[in-house]
C-alpha cells in the first residue's frame, strides 16, 4: 500500500513521517528543503511471525507500507494558502491513500500566516476543497480534448454530468456515490478527491488523554461529510517515545492514554479504512503475507502473487489461519515437504475453493494452476 502525506508549510508531516516511519528526515519549517522523503515499513503480523517459526523459511516477508513525504508547496504558481502544488498534486496521484496531516498544536498557524488561530477543521476542509479543485481542473482539460475531438460521446457525457455533480454538490467525490460506469470511466485520472483521507491532527503535546479525545470527536464530526477519518497524534513526542526501549515506551504512551504506538495505530486505522485484509501463502522458502481488499476473488488474489496463476487459476487449496495452528501448529515437522496439507486434508480443513471464493483475513492458500 502506498501512502502519500499532504498538508500545509509546518504542519508538521515530516514529523509525522518520521513518527510513522521510524526516519529522521530534516524537520523545521521548510528544513527539509525541496527534498521527497520515502520510506517503507513492513507492517507487523504475529501470524506471520508464527507461521514463520513453524516453517523456518529461507524468506519471511511482511505486508508493507511505503510513505511519501513532500514539503510544503513551493511551487513558483502556489498561492500561500495552498496545501497542495501541482508537483505534489502528481506525485499523490499515484497513492492508494492520502494522510493529511493538520496542526492541532500551538496556538498560532505557522503558515500560511493568516494571524489567527489554530483550526484544524477549517485546514482539513480546505484541504479538501484543494483535491476537490484539481479534480474539476483534470476532468475539464479531459473534457476540452473530447469536445475538440467530436469523438468517445458517451465518455463526454458521463464526465459532464461528474463535473457538475461535484462542483453542485461541492463536494469531493469519494461521497458522491459513483455508480460502477462512471468509476470506470475515471478510473485512469486517480481523481484526488475519490481517495480515502485519513487526517492526523498533531495535537497539543500537554492535552489530556480527555481533552485529545475531545479535539479528536470534534474534527471527525466536523468532517464526517466528507468520508474523511481523523487520528490523532502527538508527532513530537511520539517520535521521541518511539526511540525509547520498548518497556520504557509502554510507560510513556500510558500517560498520554495510549495502548499502541502511532505506528501501530495508524496502520490499524488505514487497513479499517480501506477494508484491507491479509492472506499468507506458506512454504519451505518463503512465508508472506499478501493484502488485498476485503471481498477479492479467489483468481484475483492469485494474480497478486503471480499472473499466472490468475492466468491459469484451477483451485485455490485453502485453509484458515485459526485451523492450521490447531492442526499443525503443534509439530515442526509437518511443515517440511508440504506433509501439513495431508494433515488439513484428513482433518478435513483443507478446502478446495473455486475462482469466485472470496479470501477472507488469514487464509492460508496454495493455488494450483495449469498455463
Ligand atoms: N510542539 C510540537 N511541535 C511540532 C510537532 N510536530 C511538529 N512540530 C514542529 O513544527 C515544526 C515543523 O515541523 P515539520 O515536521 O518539519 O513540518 P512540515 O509540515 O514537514 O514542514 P514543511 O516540510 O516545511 O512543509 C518543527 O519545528 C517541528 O519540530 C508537535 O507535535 N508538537
Ligand atoms: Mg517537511
Amino acid at each position: 500500500m502506498h501512502v502519500g502525506i499532504a498538508g500545509y508549510r509546518g504542519a508538521g508531516k515530516t514529523t509525522v513521517f518520521n513518527c510513522l516511519t521510524g526516519s529522521s528526515a530534516a524537520t523545521g519549517l521548510g528544513g527539509g528543503g525541496r527534498d521527497v522523503n520515502r520510506s517503507v515499513i513492513k507492517v507487523p503480523d504475529e501470524r506471520i511471525d508464527k507461521l514463520s517459526d513453524l516453517f523456518r523459511p529461507k524468506k519471511t516477508t511482511y505486508a508493507d507500507m511505503a510513505f511519501v513525504d513532500m514539503p510544503g508547496p513551493t511551487d513558483a504558481g502556489a498561492e500561500p494558502k495552498d496545501h497542495i502544488d501541482a508537483h505534489a498534486a502528481a506525485e499523490l496521484r499515484k497513492h492508494d491513500a492520502l494522510v493529511a496531516v493538520v496542526r492541532g498544536f500551538g496556538t498560532e498557524t505557522a503558515y500560511p500566516p493568516r494571524g489567527g488561530k489554530v483550526d484544524a477543521g477549517r485546514d482539513l476542509a480546505d484541504f479538501d476543497e484543494e483535491l476537490v479543485l484539481f479534480d474539476l481542473m483534470v476532468l475539464e482539460k479531459r473534457l476540452e480534448r473530447l469536445r475538440k475531438e467530436k469523438g468517445g460521446k458517451a465518455e463526454q457525457e458521463r464526465l459532464e454530468a461528474l463535473h457538475k455533480q461535484i462542483e453542485d454538490a461541492a463536494r469531493p467525490a469519494r461521497v458522491l456515490g459513483l455508480d460502477a460506469q462512471t468509476l470506470e470511466a475515471v478510473s485512469g485520472f486517480q481523481l484526488l478527491s475519490l481517495k480515502p483521507v485519513l487526517a492526523l491532527v498533531n495535537l497539543p503535546d500537554d492535552a489530556t488523554p480527555a481533552e485529545a479525545a475531545q479535539i479528536e470527536a470534534e474534527l471527525a464530526a466536523r468532517v464526517k461529510d466528507r468520508g474523511i477519518e481523523v487520528m490523532g497524534l502527538r508527532a513530537k513526542l511520539e517520535l521521541e517515545i518511539g526511540e525509547l526501549p520498548p518497556e520504557d515506551a509502554a510507560g510513556f504512551l500510558a500517560e498520554l492514554g495510549l495502548t499502541e504506538s502511532a505506528r501501530s495505530r495508524f496502520i490499524r486505522r488505514c487497513y479499517a479504512m480501506l477494508d484491507l485484509i491479509s492472506f499468507f501463502t506458506v512454504g519451505e522458502d518463503e512465508v508472506r503475507a499478501w493484502t488485498i481488499p476485503r471481498g477479492t476473488p479467489a483468481v484475483r488474489a492469485a494474480g497478486k502473487i503471480h499472473s499466472d496463476l490468475e492466468r491459469g487459476f484451477i483451485r485455490a487449496e485453502t485453509i484458515a489461519y485459526a485451523d492450521f495452528i490447531a492442526v499443525c501448529g503443534h509439530d515442526r515437522a509437518l511443515s517440511a515437504g508440504s506433509k501439513w496439507m495431508g494433515k488439513a486434508r484428513e482433518a478435513g480443513k483443507l478446502r478446495l475453493e473455486g475462482k469466485d471464493y472470496e479470501v477472507l483475513d488469514g487464509d492460508i492458500i496454495n493455488v494450483r494452476f495449469n498455463v
